[in-house]
């Protein structure tokens, strides 16, 4: 049924049928194409036309759609090379190839309102239609419904059914799609969405500003085909951050204010209304489920490490009969359509995104899009498992095993001498330090934060031949930190068991600092053994399974910032990313604790201002920090476990 038409704007158009027979300009060019490609303007119920490619494989009769929509150029997406050949024009991002090739899929890309080909005005992750932060009435559940309802009228070798699939904001898509959603709409498939933009995804994590992103609120927003160009000044972004100063000075300096998301960006430093609003997992979470869903997470996501799971979590309770899938992979953002066999220097024995398209999405999309019966079934959850390399078909998630092995609390507590104790006693989180007790310390330089990851660190992007490999970067081997005298390192002793945790470590700090602001920064580390015969390379690699970065001026509200008490011994909790790790026997488990992670995050001037976009250069004070050995992490531990 038809939406209810929206007050003030014209009702839904109503498409006329198609003809019988393929109109001409339909019809296949001569030579050896192998697909249709039809470049469409399909009008919004609010007359704005929206710019949308078809690729109709030529042989394609009673075709599923398989539908992107994107705010990174329909034309880019459905061209990256000039063929005859669809499997070759598809290559490249954001499309699973094989997928759509295999499947006998009609592939669709549209560029979003206001973005490239496409009419209308922009705005970053459109929010929800009719509400104080969109007041229009359209939105991205709107424009996708009027998309589908002409694809289903206007395709005449498609089977009038639709999927919709995409990475990172085209993540985000397939999950607006799914308010009030098309009945032609029959799957929805967001890789690595963008969630929410403040808890853990692409602009903050837990209020620490990822100023590495700057340059995407300036090219993507400004105008419609990302004409203006950030520059960069130094080959190291290292330097370029530290010259400016504050992320809000930079951002004068390049002309952010240009952007009115940048400036709605710099009004919100905290996590208010404005975040809270657009929080997909929480939107979600008030509607039933209504069309199978497969989530797709990676457990080296650079880029959205928080979405996924987060609306995994919201939305499976409500989810009365099985539509709700989970997979994730050892992939970093968006690896599940590339090669999956190798992250970095980490290798998995297998091609472990191949094994996902073939296995996990293909049976799923077929499915519901072409009713076959005979399609197998996916479980619930499918997980990897690092560490064993080894793929788990699960029921549920958070879970340990397919017959539910249990997942107790464990403690990994810090000691003295820089030791680390794991033991299956449940955590006991303590609020204030007993009398003398015992602590580490290190000072705190804004003046020299710790790098992200070694130097030169140049410019954010991906091109591997100028070394930028940003989307690799949570597999750098962290032994340069753990030798930094402003980075603390705890260690277990050689594990003779395997540890094996599943879900998310919690961070449970008991910290002071010298300053009136702070971030803490808690990694949780897979020590390889000293030599690892079959890749000696691997020999004492310090790898991070799960890391975040918490900024102190939040821990009573995410909502309200609030200075530290110089001196004072307070606690910090904040859940870490999701883990499905086992450690194994010959290895150790090392925590690390920082105060800065530059210049991927904003500096911490460790004295409290009201806005940390508007800091001043006097504001960036050095400050001692000191660790109580009662912090510890609360670890999802699976089976028991056996530390030496
Ligand atoms: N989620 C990715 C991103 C968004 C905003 C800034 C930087 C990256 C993406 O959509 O590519």
């Amino acid at each position: 049924a038809l939406p209810a038409s929206t007050p003030g704007v014209a009702a839904v158009p109503q498409y006329p049928a198609l003809p019988s027979e393929t109109p001409d300009e339909f019809k296949a060019p001569e030579g050896d194409f192998d697909y249709v490609k039809r470049t469409v303007m399909i009008p919004m119920r609010d007359g704005v036309k929206l710019n949308t490619v078809i690729i109709v494989p030529r042989k394609a009769r009673n075709a599923p759609m398989l539908l992107t929509r994107t705010p990174y150029s329909a034309a880019e997406l459905t061209s990256h090379a000039e063929s005859s050949q669809m499997a070759s024009i598809l290559e490249g991002y954001d499309n699973a190839t094989d997928t759509i090739i295999e499947g006998g899929y009609i592939r669709v890309v549209q560029d979003v309102r206001g973005k490239y080909g496409s009419e209308g005005d922009y705005v970053m992750n459109r929010p929800l239609a009719n509400t104080a932060l969109n007041p229009t009435p359209v939105d991205h559940s709107t424009d996708t419904w009027d998309t589908i309802e002409w694809l289903t009228k206007n395709v005449p070798e498609s089977n009038a059914k639709v999927g919709i699939i995409g990475i990172s904001y085209d993540g985000f898509l397939p999950l607006m799609a799914l308010v009030n959603p098309h009945p032609a709409l029959k799957v929805s498939v967001p890789m690595n969405p963008m969630v929410d933009g403040w808890r853990g995804d692409d602009w903050f994590h837990n209020g620490a500003f990822r100023q590495i992103n700057l340059s995407y609120v300036l090219e993507q927003v400004v105008t419609r085909r990302n004409e203006a160009h950030w520059y960069t000044s130094h080959y190291d972004d290292y330097d370029m951050f530290m010259r400016a100063g504050s992320a809000g000075e930079l951002a004068r300096q390049r002309g952010a204010e240009q952007s009115g998301f940048w400036r709605k960006m710099v009004a919100h430093p905290a996590y208010d209304d404005f975040w809270r609003a657009q929080a997909m997992d929480q939107l979600l979470a008030k509607q039933p489920v209504t069309v199978p869903t497969l989530l797709v997470h990676s457990l080296w996501d650079a880029e959205d490490i928080y979405g996924a799971i987060a609306v995994y979590k919201a939305i499976k309770p409500l989810d009365k009969d099985g539509k709700v899938f989970l997979a994730m992979g050892p992939w970093n953002h968006g690896g599940a359509i590339g090669d999956g066999s190798r992250l970095g220097a980490l290798r998995f024995n297998s091609d472990t995104a191949l094994h996902f398209r073939q296995e996990i999405l293909r049976p799923f999309l077929d499915r519901y899009l072409k009713d076959d019966e005979s399609a197998a079934r996916i479980a619930p959850v499918s997980a990897f498992e690092t560490g064993t390399n080894k793929w788990r078909a699960l029921n549920a998630w958070p879970s340990g095993c397919v017959s539910g092995c249990a997942i107790a609390p464990a403690t990994l507590r810090l000691a003295a001498n820089a030791k680390l104790n794991l033991s299956n006693a449940a955590p006991v989180q303590v609020s204030a330090p007993a009398q003398k007790a015992a602590f580490d310390e290190y000072v705190s330089d804004p003046g020299k934060p710790v790098p992200f990851r070694a130097r030169p660190i140049p410019t954010h992007g991906y091109d591997e031949a100028k070394g930028q490999t940003w989307p690799r970067w949570l597999t750098d081997d962290q032994r340069e930190a753990s030798g930094r005298t402003d980075v603390l390192s705890y260690t277990t002793g050689v594990l003779t068991a395997p540890v094996k945790i599943s879900g998310e470590p919690i961070a449970h700090l008991l910290a002071s600092t010298s300053g009136t602001d702070a971030d803490w920064v808690v990694k949780l580390i897979d020590v390889y053994p000293d030599q690892v015969a079959a890749q000696p390379e691997m020999g004492g690699y310090q790898l991070m399974v799960s890391a975040d970065i918490f900024r102190g001026r939040y821990r009573e509200s995410f909502a309200t910032a609030k200075p530290i008490a110089a001196g004072a011994v307070l606690p910090y909790r904040f859940a870490m990313p999701t883990a499905n790790h086992v450690f194994l026997p010959g290895h150790r488990i090392m925590v690390q604790i920082q105060s800065s992670w530059f210049p991927l995050y904003d500096r911490n001037p460790q004295t409290f201002v009201p806005n940390i976009f508007f800091a001043q250069p006097a504001d960036y004070k050095k400050a001692t920090q000191r660790i109580y050995h009662d912090s510890f992490i609360e670890l999802p531990l699976v089976g028991a476990s056996a530390v030496k």
